[in-house]
């Protein structure tokens, strides 16, 4: 198996939701055991700690929940993954989905550099593919696919330079989506995929045509998995669960063609709650996922109960 660089960097992002406790996410992931998971495998890790967001003022907003908190991490998280890409394979352990904006950004800024196509692997019960205008919630962290395909209204957020392309995107586990955003995803070219459909036909057939594609235009693969991808039974820790997710079979079969794709390139962990948790079962389950994507296989996994 081949040996990464793991770069384990927490952003205890809290400012793009109304609910609070996802700060408390990187601690939740360092006391589930991810640095040793991933060492158990053979990998080298090394966790950076905590990033902190640019200073900022805060200011009251008509409807957006956080506007300034939320473009000082977006400036801090993109540096961080530009900066770590250089080295290894990020892992932004989170935080809501609103560091995304960050992290796909630098991930965006290196992958200019590296010269090479970049794709995104949205694992999701919604799309986040707001603008601040469209959302109705005011909460940012329904946004960042909105952000980094360069749909506008993001004033005052970094530049993106070239936007990522719709094409290069897929968003699979979809069962949350809003009006707005529906008709924008579906007047889009990203890959979508329901949880119909993957009742249907199963989750391995869409994404490894996902894979293929990233394979064939020799791209980087940043992968930002959400809490609420999976059924609230088994991970419970999240403010914004539906009914009807992936189970943990299909959480981990993901990650497992992940890893065997040898594609992964970035990880995003996001909107675990450990306020909302039940004796650490959510957090048990992202890690055992993230050990999964790094080659951890069905038949080495530890005896867990969730
Ligand atoms: N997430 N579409 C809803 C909103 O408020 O814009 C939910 C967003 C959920 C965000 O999944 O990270
Ligand atoms: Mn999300
Ligand atoms: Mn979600
Ligand atoms: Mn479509």
């Amino acid at each position: 198996m081949t040996t990464r660089n793991c770069i384990l960097i927490g952003a205890p992002m809290d400012s793009g939701k109304r609910s609070k406790g996802c700060l408390m996410g990187p601690d939740a992931y360092r006391t589930a055991g991810l640095p040793q998971a991933l060492r158990d495998l053979g990998h080298e890790v090394s966790d950076r700690g905590n990033v902190a967001p640019a200073p900022f003022t805060a200011r009251p907003h008509p409807k957006l929940v956080e506007l300034e908190a939320t473009i000082a991490w977006t400036q801090s998280l993109a540096d961080a993954a530009e900066a770590a890409m250089q080295e290894g394979l990020p892992i932004f352990m989170g935080g809501d989905h609103a560091l995304s904006l960050g992290s796909v950004l630098g991930v965006m800024r290196h992958a200019r550099q590296a010269a090479r196509p970049l794709f995104v692997l949205w694992l999701d019960a919604h799309s986040d593919f707001h603008t601040p205008e469209t959302s109705n919630s005011g909460n940012l962290h329904g946004t960042p696919l909105g952000y980094v395909t360069g749909r506008k209204g993001f004033d005052g957020f970094p530049e993106i330079g070239t936007p990522l392309p719709q094409e290069n995107v897929a968003i699979i586990g979809l069962r949350s989506v809003d009006a707005a955003e529906r008709a924008a995803l579906q007047d889009s070219a990203i890959t979508h995929v329901d949880m119909r459909e993957i009742d249907e036909s199963g989750i391995a057939r869409p994404l490894q045509a996902f894979l293929d594609r990233v394979a064939a235009a020799n791209g980087l693969l940043h992968v930002s998995l959400d809490v609420d991808f999976l059924d609230p039974a088994v991970a419970p820790a999240v403010g914004t669960t539906v009914p009807g997710g992936a189970t943990v079979r299909e959480g981990h079969l993901v990650m497992e063609m992940l890893h065997d794709s040898g594609l992964m390139t970035s990880l995003d962990l996001v909107e675990l709650n450990p306020f909302l948790d039940e004796r650490g079962k959510t957090a048990t389950l992202m890690v055992d996922l993230a050990a999964s994507a790094l080659g951890r296989r069905v038949f080495d996994r530890p005896n867990r109960a969730y």
